[in-house]
């Protein structure tokens, strides 16, 4: 146990799931029958937060003005209402067997007002990435991959879309804007569902996994990776606190 990143607490319930296999269209929900466990993750910060750094946009004048109102601020640290930590990607490292295929549906990476959104995206592995540019400006989007092929394509134009594959699983890796160097997302992506990214409450729900006993991890740009280990039986609720210590 002590190998583990054991701040966590762990709360143990056996709820009756509401997941069986007739609810939810995921690869999990139709490759995993007799599973239905779901993990409840919350990600906190424990420590003070770096005071949000503004992020000076004035070398492209569109920029500028779609932040003229409200200064565009740093997004690598974000917390929300009691230590909720924004921007971390939940996922399991180990444990799951089986295949599981891409969906189809793509996941959009917007470039809005000079920002990446969403900052970070968990993604299986041969599902497709639309990358949109809603703003009136060029940008220009390099994603960094060491597995993957990575590409670089300038999009000049408002409205402009491309779809790109990362067709192997790849831990997160940089996405940045040639033209715009504080522009910045990172990806990662899997050859299962079992992730996802938490949200405003640090919340993450890794649903309609099979029972067994997994690897869990925690991810987050500055502050590094935690990992826990887990067993979930089948139609079993179980929840995981992930807390980062923080600091600057
Ligand atoms: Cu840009």
């Amino acid at each position: 146990m002590t190998r583990w990143s054991v701040l966590a607490v762990f709360t143990t319930a056996a709820v009756i799931s509401a997941y069986g296999t007739s609810v939810g269209t995921t690869a999990a929900a139709t490759q995993a029958p007799g599973g239905g466990g779901r993990i409840m993750v919350k990600v906190v910060l424990s420590g003070s937060a770096p005071a949000p750094a503004k992020v000076q946009t004035g070398a492209d004048p569109f920029c500028a003005k779609a932040h003229q109102t409200a200064p565009l601020l740093s997004q690598v640290v974000q917390v929300g209402a009691d230590g909720a930590l924004v921007d971390a990607l939940v996922f399991v490292k180990d444990g799951v067997t089986g295949t599981y295929s891409a969906p189809q549906t793509p996941v959009t990476l917007d470039q809005r007002g000079c920002v990446y959104t969403p900052h970070v995206i968990g993604m299986m592995a041969g599902q497709p990435l639309q990358i949109l540019n809603s703003d009136p400006t060029l940008h220009n989007i390099h994603p960094l991959p060491a597995i993957n092929p990575g590409f670089n394509i300038g999009m000049p134009i408002q409205g402009m879309k491309q779809t790109r594959v990362f067709p192997k699983p790849e831990p997160a890796f940089h996405v940045k804007c040639d033209v715009h160097p504080w522009m910045s997302a990172y990806i990662a992506t899997f050859a299962h569902p079992f992730f996802g990214v938490s949200n405003a409450q640090g919340t993450v729900e890794l649903a309609n996994l099979p029972a067994g006993t997994f690897q869990l991890q925690a991810w987050h740009e500055k502050y590094g990776v935690q990992t826990q280990t887990i067993s979930v039986a089948a139609g079993e609720t179980k929840q995981v606190t992930f807390t980062y210590k923080g600091g600057v």
